[in-house]
C-alpha cells in the first residue's frame, strides 16, 4: 500500500524516465532500442521496473504510465526520422497485460502513431506469452488489428510461459525474443542450449524473426548466430543509456 501511494506521487511528480538499449543485427550494426522504464526517486535513486510494475499493474497506474511510454517512444522515433543516419531504427516498447487488455489499448496505440507522424513499422510492441490467458481469440484479433495498423510485434520472454505450439502458430507475431534465463548460460547448460536452439528453429519454421536478449559475452553471441539467430541485445553491446549517452553512444559509432 505504501508503494502505491508512493508511484502515485511519483507519477504526479515525473519521477519516471525511460533507458534505451540497443538492438543490434548480424553485422553488429544497431538496428533499434528496447525502451525501458525506471523510477528515479528522490531518496533511492534509480529503481528498476521489476521493483514496481507489479504494483504499478494492481493499481492501474500502468495504464497511463504505459501510454506515457508509448507516446515518449513516438516522439523519439519522430526526432530520429529527421536524420538520415537515424531513421531506420526501431523503439520496442513492453506492454503488460493489464494494458494490453484495456478496450482503448489499439486506439491508443493508433493516436501515439499518427500523433508523432511516424511509420508504424518503426514502433516494436513486446508482448508476454500471458496474454493467452484471456483466450486466444480476443487475443488474436487484438494483435490482428495491431497488425493492420503496421506496428511490429515481438514475444518477449519467449520460453518462460505456457503458450502451446498451436497457439503460437496463430499469432500474428513478427518476432519471438529468447528470454535472457536461456541465454545465461547457453554455453554450459546442454538444456538451455537446446532450448535457445529450439526457439530459434521455431522462429525460422514459423517465418519470424528472433532476438536474443542478456547476451553478455561474444561467445554467447557466436553460439547463437551458429545456430541462426541474427539479432542480439545485451551488455557485450551497450546496458540501457539515459537518451543523452545513447545518442553520445551511437555518434560514436559512426
Ligand atoms: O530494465 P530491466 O531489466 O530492469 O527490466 C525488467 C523488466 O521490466 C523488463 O524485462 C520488462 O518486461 C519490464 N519493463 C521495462 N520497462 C517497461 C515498461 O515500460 N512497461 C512495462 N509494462 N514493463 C516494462
Ligand atoms: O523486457 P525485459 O524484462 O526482458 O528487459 C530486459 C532487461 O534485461 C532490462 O531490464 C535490462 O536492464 C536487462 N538486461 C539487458 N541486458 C542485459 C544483460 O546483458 N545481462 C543481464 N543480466 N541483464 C540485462
Ligand atoms: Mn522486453
Ligand atoms: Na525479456
Amino acid at each position: 500500500a505504501a508503494l502505491a501511494a508512493d508511484l502515485r506521487q511519483a507519477w504526479r511528480e515525473n519521477q519516471f524516465l525511460i533507458d534505451y538499449q540497443p538492438q543490434v543485427g548480424p553485422d553488429g550494426r544497431m538496428t533499434g532500442v528496447e525502451a525501458l522504464l525506471r523510477w528515479d526517486h528522490p531518496e533511492r535513486g534509480r529503481v528498476g521496473p521489476d521493483h514496481f510494475i507489479p504494483t504499478a499493474e494492481e493499481t492501474s497506474l500502468i495504464i497511463p504510465i504505459g501510454r506515457w511510454v508509448l507516446e515518449s517512444a513516438c516522439a523519439q522515433l519522430a526526432q530520429w526520422a529527421k536524420r538520415p543516419e537515424r531513421r531506420h531504427l526501431s523503439i520496442a516498447v513492453n506492454v503488460s497485460v493489464r494494458q494490453f487488455r484495456h478496450p482503448d489499448f489499439v486506439d491508443e496505440v493508433m493516436h501515439a502513431i499518427a500523433h508523432a507522424g511516424i511509420e508504424p513499422q518503426k514502433l516494436k510492441l513486446e508482448l508476454t506469452e500471458s496474454l493467452l490467458a484471456d483466450g486466444i481469440e480476443v487475443t488474436v484479433a487484438k494483435m490482428g488489428s495491431l497488425k493492420e495498423m503496421g506496428v511490429t510485434l515481438s514475444l518477449d520472454d519467449f520460453g518462460m510461459g505456457y503458450s502451446s505450439l498451436s497457439y503460437l502458430k496463430r499469432l500474428p507475431l513478427d518476432q519471438l525474443k529468447i528470454d535472457r534465463e536461456f541465454v545465461k548460460e547457453v554455453l554450459t547448460d546442454a538444456n538451455d542450449a537446446a532450448i535457445a536452439r529450439t526457439i530459434i528453429g521455431l522462429a525460422q519454421s514459423l517465418g519470424l524473426g528472433v532476438i536474443a536478449e542478456g547476451v553478455e559475452t561474444e561467445e554467447q553471441r557466436a553460439f547463437l548466430a551458429a545456430q541462426g539467430c541474427p539479432a542480439y541485445q545485451g551488455y557485450l553491446f551497450c546496458k540501457p543509456l539515459p537518451i543523452a549517452e545513447l545518442e553520445k553512444f551511437m555518434a560514436a559509432m559512426e
